[in-house]
């Protein structure tokens, strides 16, 4: 039998040994400095992150394509979309107020990432901004990863127009002085601004900043108007390591630390639309929020989704337990096996590559 001395030097080695490696010693390990980035995309590479964030957009852009079947299982499993953000062709609905959702549900992210930055030890300086420029082709901190070969020579026509500095010049300078301009901030609704950022300027610096990760690319785009086969229908956990953070699909792009610089660059237009339409933030009114109309989160607890400063959305991915999880992982099915998946690349026409339409009536 073991004394109790010995017994607590037993398990004192135990714990020792697992925490920490044989040849670090406790000072060194005790004074490691702190990585809160590191630890956001491992909180971000989550399943529960994983699942719910590409649940959420892949449930409102492509809502008008699945079928009767499909919309009542997703329904059931509470993933059916107050305001889908396309129609079945892609076109982008700008007046229904699915613009806004795009807004607050990121908006919320980036709240969440700064909470878990500041929990991990993170500077004030440290906490997530957005560029404030977009960085230009010879950018030296933020260059733009080689282009890389997509699942199709077409798409990986789209990687490489994408990633040019023509594409840079001709495209995503328009965008970002037309989405900084008073006179156009002053003519939209936050609705209309949110719909056209997501699908131009802002899918465009996911995939320019896009890079193949080593293990290659989630098979999961291909399913774009093809059913997958059986095995395809849940998603292998082999992509939930922090290293699959692809910036070029939903299920990894919030693992990246570039997601920052894009979402805290669109995070950023909310203040520039508000201060064209009055609403000074602290000067006047004291109001750092728009009066959002449209705050469409998925599926999180009742009384979360309406207030910006709990960890609501994290909760609901992160500390998805078994039956969160499983429901979660039951809308994925539930998607993949309608074979109406999509990804940024699928709405090239947006990105400027191949025409595009756009929907300011349609309500739908
Ligand atoms: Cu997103």
């Amino acid at each position: 039998m073991l004394s109790r001395r010995d017994f607590g030097k037993a398990v004192a080695a135990v714990t020792t040994s697992a925490l920490i490696p044989a040849n670090t010693s406790y000072a060194a390990f005790a004074q490691a400095p702190a990585d809160p980035y590191g630890v956001l995309a491992r909180e971000m590479a989550s399943r529960g992150h994983r699942l719910h964030h590409y649940l959420w957009h892949q449930s409102r852009n492509n809502w008008h394509r699945f079928n009767d079947a499909t919309r009542a299982a997703l329904k059931k499993l509470q993933w059916a979309p107050p305001r889908p953000s396309q129609l079945a062709d892609m076109t982008i609905l700008t007046g229904n107020g699915s613009g806004e959702d795009f807004l607050f549900m990121h908006r919320g992210m980036v709240r969440e990432a700064n909470e878990i930055l500041v929990q991990a030890g993170a500077a004030p300086n440290q906490l997530v901004n957005g560029w404030a420029r977009l960085p230009e082709p010879s950018d030296k901190a933020f260059p733009v990863p080689a282009p890389y070969e997509h699942l199709t020579p077409a798409w990986t026509e789209i990687v490489r127009v994408i990633k040019s500095d023509e594409y840079y010049e001709k495209k995503l300078l328009f965008w970002e002085r037309l989405y900084r301009d008073p006179d156009i901030l002053r003519s939209v609704s936050l609705a209309e601004l949110g719909a056209r950022m997501e699908f131009t300027i802002h899918d465009a610096m996911h995939m320019r900043w896009s890079a193949r990760p080593a293990m290659g690319i989630r098979p999961d785009p291909t399913f774009f108007d093809r059913p997958p086969s059986a095995d395809e229908l849940d998603i292998d956990s082999r992509w939930d390591v922090v290293e699959y953070n692809f910036l070029g699909e939903e299920y990894s792009a919030q693992a990246n630390p570039i997601f920052w610089k894009i979402h805290g660059w669109v995070d950023d237009r909310i203040s520039d639309w508000m201060i064209v339409h009055g609403v000074r933030l602290g000067m006047h009114t004291g109001m750092d929020e728009p009066d959002w109309k449209y705050k469409w989160v998925g599926p999180v607890a009742p009384s979360d989704g309406t207030s910006l400063t709990s960890r609501s959305l994290h909760m609901a991915h992160a500390a998805a337990g078994p039956p969160e999880l499983t429901r979660l992982e039951e809308a994925v099915r539930v998607l993949r096996q309608s074979g109406k998946t999509s990804n940024f690349l699928n709405r090239a026409s947006a990105l400027g590559i191949a025409g595009g339409s756009v929907s300011k009536e349609d309500k739908r």
